[in-house]
């Protein structure tokens, strides 16, 4: 397909980071505006009529328009030519949804948020951290971090094995916050295929030039 995709949403935040992954990776050129969801005037009223939930990413491409990222991010892979970014067992399949499931129940409100949010990025802007929170989050952490490990490929060096899918797409902007915290340290430790899988995927070209340059969420 030959229109110009639009991409709707912030740099800093890690879904939008997500989609801008899987774009790069698939080498789709694109459009983005900059749509923070955080500003004080709140989300803007035609952001709204694109995304009725007020959350980024959204987008646009030849009249087409979609929001949730997990439906973007395979839209991106299935709309445009470029390496598959889906395995084609049914299996391999059903383990990407599940590894993306995880992510989007568990793995971003726990990590990112509970926890990030908590020690990183409030310190950063002068408000205090709530121990409480991050304590009461260490467990879910865990177990999100058990679960995937147990999922991870053997082969790896990505999720699903030898191929980029979807699933690392999603879990590296999540994992490149969750792993700026001193928490993580203990709990990446006893998950070698996370280890390894977090070293190859965070060299890669598409998560380098994704990098935030302002506040990351
Ligand atoms: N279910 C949404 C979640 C996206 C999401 O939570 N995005 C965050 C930024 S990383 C956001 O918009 N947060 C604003 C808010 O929660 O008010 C999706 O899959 O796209």
């Amino acid at each position: 397909m030959s229109a110009m995709l639009h991409l709707y949403g912030a740099e800093y935040s890690v879904y939008v980071r997500a989609v801008r992954i899987a774009l790069a990776e698939k080498g789709v050129s694109y459009h983005q505006t900059p749509i923070d969801i955080f500003n004080k005037a709140g989300v803007p009223d035609s952001y709204l009529d694109l995304q009725p939930f007020g959350k980024i990413p959204a987008l646009r491409h030849a009249g087409f328009e979609l929001f949730e990222t997990t439906a973007i991010l395979q839209y991106i892979d299935e709309a445009f030519e470029g390496p598959d970014l889906q395995p084609s067992s049914p299996q391999a399949r059903a383990r990407m949804a599940q590894i993306l499931s995880i992510l989007n129940s568990y793995a971003y409100r726990t990590l990112v948020w509970d926890i990030f949010v908590e020690r990183i990025a409030k310190p950063q802007e002068g408000k205090q951290t709530d121990e409480a929170k991050i304590a009461a989050a260490l467990p879910a952490a865990k177990t999100v971090l058990n679960a995937l490990e147990k999922l991870a490929d053997d082969d790896g060096p990505f999720l699903l094995g030898s191929q980029i899918t979807l699933a690392d797409c999603l879990a590296a902007p999540m994992f490149d916050l969750f792993l700026k915290t001193p928490e993580a340290l203990a709990l990446v430790e006893p998950a070698p295929r996370l280890g390894t899988w977090w070293r190859d995927v965070s060299a890669r070209t598409s998560f380098l030039e994704t990098l935030p340059q302002t506040r990351q969420v």
